[in-house]
């Protein structure tokens, strides 16, 4: 089905020509009908004859009913423009105009009404003109009388085709169901109304009521009165709700999908092409499908973009073949100018990036509307000097609608789903979980990642390296796993090890050896030669402490591969579990701690940690009679001494340190 709204001065014969077609009653209201006049919106159906069904959405023409002819035009994807023979182009045909236009309605008819009463001719001509300068464009016009029925068949076929032409819409879109009405049905709770413009409701769905965001689930559905368990947009419905009181629900909410909107109360949007005279007033009133709110305006920046078909070529008289001039660019004529402005709303809405907003100015001497396209709903704070510049010179070059770069690259980094909820459709791999970067900023912060390391590793050369969460407060980013992911692309100069960042030697390796401070260096070379002769016998608790070898400097140089730390006292060259396993393998299987302290020629106070380190790392295996033996893949080095495998990160057989 397709739902079409009807637009056009008070009085001009929109709802008899509604009522004429469908044979519904639209003025709803006794007061409507008692006064002749619509005050609210009318809905009405009919089977066009070949079978497509199309529904009316009737608004009042009169200028104090804008607001509910708004509600009524935000949702829809076409319009019957609606101009009387006898009456000719009056205000609100140019209000009502201004509004399509502004929503960026692309489909429409004009129907030159009561054509009974004087020639269709000059209206018809005048309103033709004026609407072929808004988004409707060209519309194909008939002539016709409610009364007399006259050119009723012609309308009928012309809706036929317009409705032939809409586009369908996308039945898995995000659904967005603007309220229009809302009522009670004793026994069956809240009731809903609104025109679906895309996407699927279904029954026994749960869909979000916004602003308040409270959960509803989908009770039954209707649409054009008869019951369904599922409608997709373009689509009129009726939605019973479960878990709305009744008076809850209201015009101007919304029934959304969760997860797939972002509710905000702070947009960037760019104003199409408004009357560079007029000056924006701070405050105006925005609508968007059936709602409205106040909105306060800020300027973000304005100018002038180029002409709208780009350069201007001078004629060629010579035909196609003579080689191009250079362009010839002539002053822009007529001067359009195009605003980026943030607004702040006092009532939140769920918007999508694209979404075209309505602008209004009530207070007005002459009635302002203004259109705008949604560039961003969940935008930057303002808070350096000069960013309200920035950003509008950064908006003004986006393209309507943005793409998902565009957003990227003002954001930095957007989650996939956050993406999504935007309403922007594409970009890139995510570079971490579902992360999604600006590529220029994921480059430009390796490098910064590399300098942020380096620094730290120099400010505290004994550390254990620099925290991922140091990292990212450092990088400004929004979450540690982009820190982990970038230093996973930086092999090579950043090392992500234990937990920590700590820079990478040239060749890919750890380089904290160079990066040791100088009186650190000398004393582990100190430590390595009192081990030269007797590589089991380590300094003891004097020495360290003479040679200033805290724990925190063993660690240190345990990192960076210059000592094996045993315990917190008990320090060896770096080989030195290799050569343990060497010696080992060479007694008899399995073997007691005495045994082992005789032949690696050492002492209880480095023998007894020094077998349990060699268990931890899976080199020795203690057996409940307190023995031990050497695991296989290290007996095996008994014959390949070149082949020890060494199960932790420990320094290979082979690496002299001396
Ligand atoms: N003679 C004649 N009168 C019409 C025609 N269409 C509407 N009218 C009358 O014009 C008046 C306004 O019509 P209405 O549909 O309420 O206008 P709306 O305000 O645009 O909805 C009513 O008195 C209608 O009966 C028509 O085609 N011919
Ligand atoms: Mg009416």
């Amino acid at each position: 089905m397709q739902v079409i709204a009807t637009a056009g001065h008070v009085d001009h014969g929109k709802s008899a020509l509604v009522r004429a077609l469908t044979g519904m009653e639209p003025d709803r209201w006794a007061e409507e009908r008692r006064r002749g006049l619509t005050i609210d919106l009318g809905f009405a159906w009919t089977k066009l004859p070949r079978g497509e069904r199309v529904a009316f959405v009737d608004v009042p023409g009169h200028e104090r009913f804008v607001p509910n002819m708004l509600a009524g035009l935000g949702p829809v994807p076409a319009v019957l423009f609606v101009v009387a023979a006898d009456g000719g182009w009056m205000p609100q045909s140019a209000e009502h105009l201004a509004a399509i236009d502004a929503v960026g309605i692309r489909h429409g008819l004009l129907a030159v009404t009561r054509s009974d009463l004087a020639d269709p001719g000059p209206a018809t001509r005048q309103a033709l003109d004026r609407i072929s300068r808004t988004s409707l464009g060209a519309v194909p016009a008939v002539a016709v009388s409610a009364v007399t029925g006259a050119g009723l068949p012609d309308l009928r076929d012309a809706l036929e085709r317009l409705v032939a032409a809409l586009p369908v819409p996308d039945p898995a879109a995000p659904v967005r169901l603007w309220v229009d009405r809302s009522f009670s049905i004793r026994g069956s709770g809240t009731v809903v109304t609104g025109t679906l413009p895309a996407g699927t409701v279904t029954a026994g769905q749960e869909l979000l009521l916004t602003p308040s965001l409270r959960p509803a689930r989908i009770r039954g559905l209707e649409s054009m009165n008869e019951p369904v368990t599922s409608a997709a947009g373009v689509a009129r419905v009726a939605v019973n709700l479960r878990g709305v009181p009744a008076g809850f629900a209201a015009r101007g909410m919304a029934l959304v999908e969760a997860g797939r909107w972002i509710l905000t109360r702070v947009l960037d949007v760019r104003l199409s092409a408004p009357d560079p005279e007029v000056m924006l007033p701070p405050e105006m009133t925005l609508h968007i499908g059936s709602a409205r709110t106040q909105a306060r305006i800020r300027t973000l920046g304005s100018l002038l973009p180029p002409s709208p078909g780009g350069p201007i070529l001078p004629d060629a008289p010579w035909g196609e073949t003579t080689p191009p001039s250079p362009p010839v660019l002539l002053p822009p004529s007529p001067p359009a100018l195009s605003t980026v402005v943030r607004l702040t709303l006092r009532d939140p809405l769920p918007l999508h990036v694209g979404d075209r907003v309505l602008l209004r100015d009530p207070g007005s001497a002459a009635v302002t509307i203004l259109g705008a396209t949604v560039l961003d709903v969940d935008p930057p704070a303002l808070a350096r000097r000069g960013a309200a510049a920035a950003a509008g010179r950064e908006l003004a070059a986006w393209p309507d609608p943005p793409s998902a770069a565009d957003l990227l690259r003002r954001h930095g980094f957007l989650r996939a789903g956050a993406l999504a909820a935007m309403g922007v459709a594409g970009g890139p791999k995510p570079v971490a979980g579902d992360w999604l970067a600006d590529p220029d900023r994921w480059a430009s912060l390796r490098g910064r990642l590399v300098e942020a390391v380096a620094a730290h590793a120099k400010r505290d050369p004994l550390a254990i390296g620099m925290p991922p969460e140091a990292a990212r407060a450092a990088l400004g980013l929004p979450d540690r796993t982009l820190v982990e992911a970038l230093a996973r692309g930086l092999r090579g100069q950043v090392l992500l090890e234990d937990g920590y960042l700590r820079p990478a030697g040239p060749s890919g390796t750890r380089d904290a050896a160079s990066s040791l401070p100088p009186r650190l260096a000398a004393a582990v070379k100190a430590v390595l030669a009192d081990l030269a002769d007797a590589p089991f016998l380590a300094p003891d608790a004097g020495r360290l402490r003479d040679l200033g070898l805290d724990p925190r400097a063993i660690a240190a140089a345990a990192r960076a591969g210059l000592l094996l730390r045993v315990t917190e006292q008990v320090v060896l060259a770096p080989d030195a579990q290799a050569q343990a396993a060497l010696i080992l393998a060479g007694l008899p299987q399995p073997f007691t701690t005495a045994e082992a302290r005789q032949a690696l020629g050492t002492t209880r106070r480095v023998a007894i940690p020094l077998l349990e380190y060699l268990d931890r790392a899976g080199v020795t295996q203690r057996l409940p009679d307190d023995r031990r033996r050497l695991r296989l893949a290290h007996a095996h080095a008994l014959v390949h001494p070149r082949a020890v495998r060494v199960s932790s990160r420990k320094p290979t057989a082979g690496r002299k340190a001396r």
